[in-house]
C-alpha cells in the first residue's frame, strides 16, 4: 500500500530560475539534482524544514515532446503530480489495476535516484497524476 507522501512535483520552465526563486523566497534548497533522459526531465529535490518530510520536486523539460513540456504547454507551470512512497511498486500497481485504474507502464521505470516508478492516469484518480515510488 501507500506508506507516505514521497514528494509533490511541480512543473517549471527553467530549473535554475525556479531553484533561485525557492531559495530566495521560501528558503528551501535543493538536496539532489539529476537528469532523467527516460522521463525527459531535469529535476531537483528540495528539502523542507528539517528535511524529514516529503520533498518538493521541480521538473523542467529536456525535450518538447516530454510529459513536462506538454504539461507546461497545456496548463502552464504548477502542480503536476503527487507521489507516494511504496514498498513494492509492482504489488501496489497490481492492486490498483485490480481496482480498475489505468497504470501508465506495464513494468516500472527508473525514477529519481534509482527508484522504481509507475503512475496512475490522472483521469482515473480524480484529476491527480499519482506517482508510485519504490526507493532504491
Ligand atoms: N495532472 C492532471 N491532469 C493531467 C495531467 C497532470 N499532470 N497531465 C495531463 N492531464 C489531463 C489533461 O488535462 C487531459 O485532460 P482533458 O482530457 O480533460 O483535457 C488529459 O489528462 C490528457 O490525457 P492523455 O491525452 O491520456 O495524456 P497526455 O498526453 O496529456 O499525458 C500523462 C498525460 C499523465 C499520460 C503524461 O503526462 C505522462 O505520461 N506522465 C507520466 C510521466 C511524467 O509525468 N513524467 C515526468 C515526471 C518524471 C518523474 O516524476 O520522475
Amino acid at each position: 500500500g501507500l506508506l507516505r507522501i514521497d514528494h509533490v512535483g511541480i512543473a517549471v520552465a527553467d530549473l535554475d530560475a525556479a531553484l533561485e526563486f525557492y531559495a530566495e523566497i521560501f528558503d528551501i534548497h535543493s538536496v539532489h539534482e539529476e537528469t532523467n533522459e527516460d522521463q525527459g526531465v531535469r529535476e531537483a529535490m528540495l528539502a523542507v524544514g528539517d528535511g524529514t518530510g516529503p520533498r518538493i520536486q521541480l521538473l523542467a523539460p529536456l525535450r518538447p515532446d516530454s510529459a513536462i513540456a506538454k504539461f507546461l504547454d497545456r496548463s502552464g507551470p504548477g502542480l503536476q503530480q503527487l507521489a507516494y512512497t511504496v514498498a513494492d511498486v509492482e504489488a501496489t500497481s497490481a492492486i490498483l489495476r485490480g481496482r480498475g485504474l489505468r497504470l501508465l507502464y506495464d513494468t516500472p521505470r527508473r525514477g529519481t535516484a534509482g527508484s522504481r516508478i509507475n503512475f496512475v492516469h490522472p483521469k482515473d484518480a480524480g484529476g491527480v497524476l499519482v506517482e508510485l515510488v519504490e526507493p532504491a
